[in-house]
């Protein structure tokens, strides 16, 4: 991995962690630090070390306070575009990782921060996390996908409300509405990601590489359509190698040792 300004990057036993390191500014995302992402993810996604991918925030306070208003407010038109592209660009990547992505919410996940949560595939907060999206309250709407990410979480009458308030909601707030799968305390957050990323790593690569793509593909699908690339992507498992030692190792009584092919 490149050294970068703005992040840390760690891999251990297959778990990956990307850290935006901005604590003096709450870790707030700005071109750099976006670009930045973007290109640790490019290294990230050929990386076969990397099984699952954590992304935090450093420090205690924050995991990503939104983009940097100090280099937004002097930005025109054209400098604002350029940054969103940045982001999506980072946020579109997460995504279409072929590794699941966890996000420990440290602390506040606000605006840009929020959008950056809402990219990854799973969302584990902190009790002391906050989340809300109150670019309204800076004259600007959510430019990173948070009018769409967080509305297909949610449901469109949560998002509004969060989104025209601007106010914060808890952790458990978020987890009432579904926009956080988990709630622990803040010295247990990273031990839970890990035991997540552990229980995915022990399962067919292939199989959770192929769950992932469906349900993100098929959520853009008409049901029947949807159902139907289902069977098709089901029936391709029996192609691997995963399923034939998936399906021996239950039959023999024995952990199964999956090759990934
Ligand atoms: N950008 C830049 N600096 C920030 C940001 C931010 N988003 N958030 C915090 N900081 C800085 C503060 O300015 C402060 O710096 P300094 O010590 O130099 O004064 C430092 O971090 C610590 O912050 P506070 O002193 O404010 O800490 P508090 O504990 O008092 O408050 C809060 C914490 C509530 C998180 C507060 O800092 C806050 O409200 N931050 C801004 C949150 C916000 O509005 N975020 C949304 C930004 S807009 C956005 O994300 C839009 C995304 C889409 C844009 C599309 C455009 C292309």
């Amino acid at each position: 991995m490149k050294e970068y300004n703005n992040l840390l990057f760690t891999v251990e036993d297959g778990i990956g962690v990307l850290t935006i390191n901005r604590p003096k500014s709450l870790n707030a995302l700005n071109s750099e630090t976006l670009a930045e992402i973007g290109s640790a993810l490019s290294e990230i996604k050929t990386n076969k070390d990397v099984k699952v991918l954590i992304i935090t925030g450093s420090g205690q306070k924050a995991f990503v306070a939104g983009a940097d208003i100090s280099q937004m407010a002097a930005m025109n038109p054209i400098e604002a575009a350029e940054l969103s592209e940045l982001a999506h660009n980072a946020f579109q990547t997460i995504e279409s990782l072929p590794q699941m992505t966890i996000a420990a919410v440290n602390g506040y996940c606000l605006g840009g921060g929020f959008e950056l949560a809402n990219s990854c595939d799973i969302r584990i907060a902190a009790s002391t996390a906050k989340f809300g999206q109150p670019e309204v309250g800076l004259g600007i709407v959510p430019g990173f996908g948070g009018t769409q990410r967080l509305t297909r979480l949610v449901g469109r009458g949560k998002a509004k409300e969060i989104i025209t308030t601007g106010a914060q909601i808890t952790a458990t707030e978020a987890k009432e509405i579904g926009a956080v799968e988990e709630v622990v305390e803040l010295d247990q957050l990273m031990t839970k990601v890990n035991e997540i990323a552990s229980k995915i790593i022990k399962n067919g690569p292939v199989a959770v590489r192929m769950a992932k793509y469906v349900i993100d593909k098929g959520a853009d699908l008409e049901l029947n359509t949807a159902i139907s690339f289902e069977t098709q992507m089901w029936a391709q498992t029996f192609a691997t190698e995963d399923q034939k030692e998936g399906m021996a190792a239950f039959l023999e009584k024995r952990h199964a040792k999956f090759s990934g092919k």
